[in-house]
């Protein structure tokens, strides 16, 4: 029997059928890994997901709040041998300080540490995070060691420039910045892991429970096929669902990031529309 190409992580039921896939239920692990988790928990819970996760192209990890759930796949490639590049589309920098162990927002700092990975570039950030004012809580080091490149959309980021982080860049258009990764794609060679957060797009697009960027669908598909022939496997986050933490340090922590409401009747047209975009996705992830 030919497995099928995408796995379905379901944690909290917020990626409807796609064909060609195959679903694990998670949901008794979503309390504990939600939002965040120490790397303890997320340990554990590689040992679960690991027979599941082999030899897929393409993995779904449900909301963006599941994010750092990258971190275990990018690390099922350690056996390779050979430099790794990951590239990541998201609204957010998610290289912040986190000191609770490795949350949605900082796993990407863990990801630039581990020692195959040659840099982690994340693409298509407007958030306000990466501004003057948030400065101190994102990771400085794997920004100034080159290990982490900010393509931005919009934000200042002159204050880098004073730190003498020079890898970072940010444009007046997804255009303009599509223009220059392409180039930074054909200078460089190896596999390329792709993680794409959804939130990455304009609310027109889709809608997630996270502020979004400014990027359209056909645009994220432009961006894969510049990778093209080169994405050894792919993660997508973003997709919508409704939950409230039992812990209150994480009701705390998710309230602190104002996280936009999401009506519960709006909810399954909301999925529905992410639904058809995941499909458009993995026709582009997996011709
Ligand atoms: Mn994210």
């Amino acid at each position: 029997m030919v497995r099928a190409s995408a796995l379905i992580l379901d944690f909290d039921q917020s990626v409807l059928p796609l064909p060609d896939s195959e679903r694990l239920s998670l949901g008794e692990w979503q309390e504990d890994i939600r939002f965040g988790c120490t790397l303890k928990v997320l340990q554990r819970l590689a040992g679960e997901i690991e027979p599941a996760a082999a030899d897929r192209s393409t993995v779904f990890l449900g909301s963006g709040d599941f994010h750092h759930l990258s971190h275990l796949l990018v690390q099922r490639h350690a056996e390779r041998g050979e430099m790794l590049q990951v590239v990541v589309f998201d609204n957010h920098p998610d290289n912040m300080r986190y000191p609770f162990g490795i949350h949605c927002g900082s796993w990407v700092a863990h990801v630039s540490r581990l020692p195959f990975v040659a840099c982690v570039h994340v693409l298509g950030i407007t958030s306000p995070d990466v501004g003057m004012t948030h400065a101190w809580e994102n990771r400085l080091g794997p920004l100034r060691q080159d290990r982490v490149r900010y393509w931005c959309v919009g934000p200042n980021l002159d204050w880098m420039k004073v730190l003498g982080i020079t890898g970072s860049r940010s444009f007046a258009s997804v255009a303009a910045m599509l223009e220059a990764f392409s180039a930074h794609v054909d200078a460089t060679s190896g596999p390329i892991y792709l993680s794409i957060d959804k939130d990455v797009l304009a609310s027109t697009e889709a809608r997630t429970n996270w502020d979004q960027g400014v990027m359209r669908v056909d645009e994220l598909g432009a961006a894969i096929r510049l990778l093209k022939g080169r994405i050894v496997a792919s993660d997508i986050t973003g997709d919508v669902s409704i939950y409230r933490y039992r812990s209150r340090l994480k009701r705390l922590l998710s309230g602190l990031d104002a996280q936009p409401e999401i009506a519960p009747d709006e909810l399954l047209r909301w999925q529905t529309q992410h639904q058809s975009i995941n499909q458009r996705l993995l026709d582009w992830l997996n011709p």
